[in-house]
């Protein structure tokens, strides 16, 4: 199947079948043909098929996208965020059909113009309600990112918690995702960068760890600071239930490195 779009992928059931289906998001060029996001449907395991664009069609072109049930029906909603700060929500009817929500539930951008790196769905307070949480760059794409916290406040309408409940301490990242290190039950939160900056230089992650009900303070001491030249990823290496990291390091003779999570 000819791929337009890519960089990142969510899966999610959207027509609940009990066969995940895919979305695609990210890395648009001008050439690509496609609005920044396709939907790949699932025939039964068989195979995938791209969605038709009527049913899940957004009026912008996209860089980053999420499966996210924000309205707690059970069925999967998509969240999109397209490179001038634009966001908008596409509500599941629950048999895999899309139409775009009348009013966008989601707070303004950090950033006017920037773009939206990444977007992660998950429930950070435990309250039953998933919240998002969005990677940021300004609109040069040179400066400081930032980390968006948008909390479902019970309706599907989200409000900003950045300031008040996630320290923005700015570094330069590209990578985004959410996991519980300290295996606490709570899920924390992991920013680092992708790849190797100008000048090769070590490149820092971030770990904000959840203190409960959603309020998060960075931490240093989980698993080293310094990346290197590097894409960082979360799996549990030796299937102990608890998430552990693997960094491949291209340009490095170290090649990839499996750091273990070794908290109690
Ligand atoms: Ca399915
Ligand atoms: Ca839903
Ligand atoms: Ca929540
Ligand atoms: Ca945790």
């Amino acid at each position: 199947m000819r791929n337009d779009v890519g960089g990142c992928i969510a899966s999610a059931d959207v027509d609940c079948d009990g066969f995940p289906e895919l979305l695609v998001t990210g890395f648009l060029t001008s050439a690509s043909p496609s609005q920044g996001y396709q939907l790949l449907l699932n025939r039964q395991g068989h195979d995938f098929v791209l969605a038709p664009p009527w049913q899940y069609t957004a009026p912008f072109r996209f860089t980053s996208g999420t499966f996210c049930d924000v309205n707690n029906d059970g069925a999967p909603d998509i969240v999109l965020a397209a490179g001038e700060g634009k966001h908008a929500l596409l509500l599941n009817d629950g048999k895999g059909w899309f139409r775009l929500a009348p009013t966008t539930p989601f707070p303004s951008p950090h950033y006017v113009g920037g773009v939206s790196s990444r977007l992660v769905c998950a429930d950070l307070d435990a309250d039953g309600w998933n919240d998002l949480v969005e990677l940021s760059n300004p609109p040069s794409s040179v400066g400081e990112s930032y980390l968006s916290y948008w909390h479902n406040e019970g309706n599907g309408v989200f409000k900003d918690f950045s300031s008040s409940h996630l320290p923005q301490i700015p570094r330069d990242a590209q990578k985004l995702f959410v996991a519980d290190l300290n295996h606490d039950g709570w899920p924390d939160i992991v920013a680092a960068a992708i790849g190797c900056d100008g000048q090769y230089e070590p490149i820092e992650q971030q770990v904000f760890l959840n203190q409960g009900d959603g309020v998060f303070v960075e931490d240093d001491t989980l698993s080293p600071r310094e990346t290197g030249c590097s894409e960082l990823t979360p799996f549990d290496a030796n299937n102990d239930g608890k998430v552990d990291l693997v960094r491949i390091t291209p340009f490095d003779a170290t090649g990839s490195t499996v750091l273990i999570n070794t908290s109690p």
